[in-house]
């Protein structure tokens, strides 16, 4: 039986694109089109449905919950920010509160407006000016009941997707460009800490916790050979580390956001770049339960990420870990197994402060459409109508007493 703090924060995960629905001012929404994609469309309906997801939060014993404001909502034209949108991510915040529900605000998650992506995105000059005002408005007319800012979602996965492996818009394959996309988002997070805190003293409000969430995976090698070993330890110290380091130089994070599902099975074919930096084994030689998406669950890798992320010396919320899959039985051992791990690190001195499932509704799994299903509460795309799965119930009840039980799971 594991018995977790009791300040420790419980809950969810969502992003603004992902479940709300038309988003219609965004790079992806005109990507989705443009390129014969699925459709993200009126995806879960959330913008709408909010009050009602957040009532089946409260019910599943959340005490906290974590959401990204939609940049192309609030300022459609640059320059020109709505009020009305601002003021709905007010409603939110405050239908949230009124639950007993903790806020954690997602500033960027993988989305830009239209007319950002096409002044040149986040490789043009200014972008992070124009990332910062929009940051601005949004942080001022929040910052009242939020004490948790999270600048940018997952800056590997989003600028290696873009600008490296061409697979997400703008579609670019330089990996000059995604270096210099990265460098930007560094800049841009570094600026925001400094603004969000800038704002909080100016409005005597109490210190906020301000972060990124950064995608970690368990890089592991297949064979015990050098070049295996090598190019895991080259990718764990790059992916996981890499940008996480660039931003502790500057000390602008006051927690580690930390977004985990899967491991990476290394096995490059030859030594050249490409290959050390992304072949993987095909020939399933450590085979794994797998999420329909055919990621190896390895809940043992976040123990490990945890008790590494301890060289910065930051509390970390575990801001993303779920799966997606149809057996809602092994949905419940995925979360047993990796609270469990977490449980494991936090005995051996990693100070982790709250788990957020991805997520609370299955919704649109970016250029994977609607199919895979990672929510604790179901969705069907055609009444909108919501269930919720077993899985949530018994999270619920580790969210209620902070206790995980011993039980059989899958
Ligand atoms: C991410 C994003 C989420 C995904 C989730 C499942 O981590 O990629 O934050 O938007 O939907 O991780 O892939």
């Amino acid at each position: 039986m594991e018995t977790f703090p009791k300040d420790f924060l419980w809950g969810a995960a969502t992003s603004a694109y992902q479940v709300e629905g038309d988003n219609v001012g965004a790079d992806w929404w005109a990507w989705e089109k443009d390129t014969g994609k699925e459709r993200s469309g009126r995806a879960c309906r959330h913008y709408e449905l909010y009050e009602r997801d957040f009532d089946l939060a409260q019910s599943l014993n959340h005490n906290a919950h974590r959401f990204s404001t939609e940049w192309s909502r609030i300022e459609p034209e640059e320059g020109i920010f709505v009020e009305q949108e601002l003021k709905h991510y007010v409603d939110v915040i405050r239908c949230l509160r009124s639950r007993h529900i903790e806020p954690l605000v997602t500033l960027h998650h993988f989305t830009n407006p239209l007319w950002f992506a096409r002044s040149g995105g986040w490789l043009a000059k200014g972008c992070v000016e124009r990332f910062l005002q929009y940051a601005d408005r949004v942080v001022r007319a929040l910052a009242k009941d939020v004490r948790y800012w999270i600048t940018v979602n997952e800056p590997t996965i989003y600028f290696s997707h873009s600008y490296l492996f061409g697979a997400w818009p703008p579609q670019q394959r330089s990996f000059l460009r995604m270096k210099a996309v990265e460098q930007h988002l560094i800049t841009a997070h570094i600026q925001a800490y400094g603004l969000i805190h800038k704002i909080y003293k100016e409005l005597r409000l109490p210190e906020p916790c301000v972060g990124i969430a950064q995608y970690t995976q368990a890089y592991i090698p297949c064979r015990a050979c050098f070049r295996d070993k090598m190019a895991a330890y080259l990718r764990d110290k790059l992916y996981n580390f890499g940008f996480l380091d660039a931003i502790a130089r500057h000390s602008a994070m006051d927690f580690i956001g930390v977004n985990y599902y899967t491991r990476q099975v290394v096995e490059p074919k030859n030594w050249g770049l490409a290959s050390l930096a992304m072949d993987v084994c095909k020939k399933n030689h450590r085979p794994a339960q797998k999420n329909s998406l055919d990621w190896d669950i390895y809940p043992e890798g976040l123990e490990d990420i945890l008790l590494r992320l301890k060289k910065y010396d930051r509390p970390a919320i575990v801001t993303e870990n779920g799966i997606c899959t149809d057996d809602d039985a092994l949905r419940w051992g995925y979360i047993r197994k990796h609270l469990k791990h977490i449980h494991r690190a936090m005995g051996q001195g990693a100070d982790v402060r709250g788990y957020l499932y991805w997520s609370l509704l299955d919704n649109f799994e970016w250029d994977k459409g609607f199919g895979p299903r990672f929510g604790l509460v179901g969705v069907d795309y055609n009444t909108y109508e919501r269930s919720v799965r077993d899985s949530a119930k018994k999270f619920a009840q580790v969210c209620k007493t902070g206790v995980l039980e011993d039980c059989e799971i899958k």
